[in-house]
């Protein structure tokens, strides 16, 4: 479904089933404790631990390069598994290659994305494909040009394809609310220049 925003944005409701989705979940879980991952950050000498539970998986060439390194990014794990299979797998939805995959955890709704644009590798033309598994989360976009906002539920299995204009037309958040009290992942894909 193409969104009604002035870019283009593609959301896929059931691009993972229900049953590829939780084991996904369980994967990055229980195998790369990813609800352990607080990351922590250096600044001024000093170790800082932030809000964010963060890991990356990043292509063999990548990883041998340091090219991010865990200081600044988090842990870093090669593409394996169920996450080697839905790198393919969105690949293939988009006709593009990614080298990374920044997974995100919120515990519950307290944690959130404030508004922000992304990183945009190629231009106005950057591709960001965007899965979220377990708890249903409301995501946000607020154009630059007049505020409004335009609000979407993100299920369990979704992608959101962000593309041309996304980033320089829009910001985006992931709204915070209390009320939900489950943890959720998000999956993001980049190429080689994001840091
Ligand atoms: O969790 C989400 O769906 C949004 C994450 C996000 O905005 C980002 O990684 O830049």
């Amino acid at each position: 479904m193409k969104l009604p925003l002035n870019c283009a944005v593609d959301y896929r409701s059931d691009f993972l089933s229900e049953a590829e989705a939780t084991a996904l979940y369980a994967s990055l879980i229980n195998e790369y404790h990813l609800d352990r991952a607080r990351l922590i950050k250096e600044a001024g000498g000093k170790l800082i631990k932030t809000d964010s539970f963060k890991i990356l998986f990043l292509t063999e060439a990548l990883l041998a390069q340091n090219s991010h390194p865990e200081v600044v990014h988090g842990k870093r794990y090669p593409f394996s598994g169920k996450m080697q299979e839905l790198k393919t797998k969105v690949e293939r939805l988009v006709a593009t290659t990614f080298d990374l995959a920044m997974c995100l955890y919120y515990p519950d709704g307290h944690y959130f994305a404030p508004y922000h644009r992304d990183q945009e590798t190629s231009g106005d033309k950057t591709i960001i494909p965007s899965i979220s598994l377990g708890e249903v989360r409301t995501f946000s976009f607020k154009s630059n040009t007049n505020g409004d906002c335009y609000q979407l539920d993100l299920a369990h299995g979704s992608a959101l394809i962000m593309g041309d204009y996304c980033q320089s037309r829009y910001t985006h958040s992931l709204l915070q609310d209390p009320k939900y009290q489950g943890g959720r992942i998000n999956i993001t894909f980049r190429d080689r220049k994001f840091q």
